[in-house]
């Protein structure tokens, strides 16, 4: 099962940019882990540093791709759209857009930090974009609020005729938000609101919406259309002020990352995306050569497009996943002779026996251990595995 990163933001802001250009790579046949009719649905990659040149061996992926030691791991990307301001107070937030968010791991909010979209996705000059950030967490928490609601609601009225725990309810009425009563516990102990929700006033009640809604649907914003002056300024201006400290903010131009894949395509750079720089390689016009110079100097400053950056930002660093090869401690190949087909994601403190179900629940069953590829050691079935470890799983299956 990929994990899925939803594309979120009002009409505007640059979403289909940023999906098109982080969907359109140049892959082998046949390297798709998924096919898909729908046009908001596609495939993005993260990178990983391959592993194999460590055991001097040259990987053969069946998922993805690897350029120059690189590896690009699969993950879908959806493009949410239908943000509207208000549509919360008028009819509520569109059916389709609840079911992709819910399904989203977590969401990358594109924002225009030019400030030349208003609130609606008009044109117009000096739109702040903290407005639209603090739109889309309000926007969602009290979609969370009215959920925790309908929840307190079933724990008062003894819904089934049992008592239960207030955890337990809300897990039951939250779980599309793949939480459990163990993390609703945690969250409210962390919010300090106790265990008794007819002692929850209003304000109570929306601080622990806020912070279920953090946990289970994280934001990453990737601040776009940053190759304006306009938007430097106020990536400037956002990234210093405190009260946006809780949101990793992302540089971005989709735009240039576009123009990249687009020129890359056409042969004329050499581009892997997600670097911080290109080489022109092809003929191209005095004008094309100018726009390039441009993006280069934006990709220098900001270390890359911002494309990959937020992607990666929001499945490693936000939601702590870690990539994981499958290997052999004697050799590398499998029986085809085949080096690291995949390169499996997996959520942050993943065990081997937890890896050996992923791949499959037979040898999830059978597991005796793993082994760590690098030294050699036996790895236990309750050993946490690390981002890049390299693992051979000993099953009796
Ligand atoms: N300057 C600039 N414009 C952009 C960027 N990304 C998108 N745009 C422009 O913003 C407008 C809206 O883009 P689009 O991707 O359709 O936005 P969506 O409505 O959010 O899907 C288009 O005119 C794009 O060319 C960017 O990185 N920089
Ligand atoms: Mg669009």
């Amino acid at each position: 099962m990929a994990y899925k990163i939803g594309l979120v933001g009002k009409p505007s802001v640059g979403k289909s940019t940023f999906f098109n250009s982080a969907t359109m790579n140049d892959v082998p046949e046949g390297a798709y882990p998924f096919t898909t009719i729908d046009p908001t649905v596609g495939e993005a990659y993260v990178r990983v540093e391959c592993a194999a040149p460590e055991f001097d061996e040259t990987c053969t992926p069946d998922t993805g791709y690897c350029a120059d030691g690189t590896r690009y791991v699969p993950v879908k990307l959806v493009d949410v759209a239908g943000l509207i301001p208000g549509a919360h107070e008028g009819n509520g937030l569109g059916n389709q857009f609840l079911t992709d968010l819910n399904e989203a791991d977590v969401l990358i909010h594109v924002v225009d930090f030019s400030g030349q979209t208003d609130a609606e996705g008009e044109p117009t000059e000096g739109h702040d974009p903290r407005d639209d950030i603090d739109f889309l967490e309000e926007e969602l928490d009290q979609w969370y609020l009215e959920i925790l609601e309908k929840g307190i609601e079933r724990y008062r009225s003894g819904y089934h005729g049992t008592e239960k725990d207030i955890e337990i309810e809300l897990a039951e009425q939250m779980s599309a938000f793949k939480t459990n009563k163990d993390e609703l516990k945690r969250f409210i102990r962390r919010v300090g609101v106790g265990f008794d929700p007819d002692e929850w006033d209003e304000s109570d009640r929306l601080d622990l919406a806020r912070e279920i809604r953090k946990e289970t649907k994280p934001i990453v914003i990737a601040g776009n259309k940053l190759d304006t002056p306009e938007g430097q300024a106020n990536y400037a201006e956002i990234t210093d002020d405190p009260e946006y400290d809780h949101l990793p903010i992302v540089p971005a131009s989709a735009h240039a990352e576009k123009a990249l894949k687009n020129a890359a395509e056409a042969g004329v750079v050499d581009y892997d995306p997600g670097d911080n720089d290109f080489e022109i390689t092809g003929d191209v016009s005095d004008g094309q050569r100018e726009g390039l110079e441009q993006i280069e100097s934006f990709v220098t400053e900001y270390d890359g497009t911002g494309v990959q950056q937020a992607l990666e930002t929001a499945l490693f660093d936000t939601l702590g996943v870690m990539a994981i090869f499958p290997g052999g401690a004697e050799s590398m190949g499998d029986e085809q002779g085949r080096v690291m087909r995949d390169c499996f994601l997996l959520p942050e403190g993943a065990t081997t026996e937890e890896f050996a179900h992923h791949l499959h629940s037979d040898i999830g069953e059978g597991l005796l251990h793993g082994i760590d590829c690098r030294s050699k050691r036996q790895l236990g079935g309750d050993r946490t595995l690390h981002h890049r470890d390299v693992v051979e799983l000993v099953s009796t299956n």
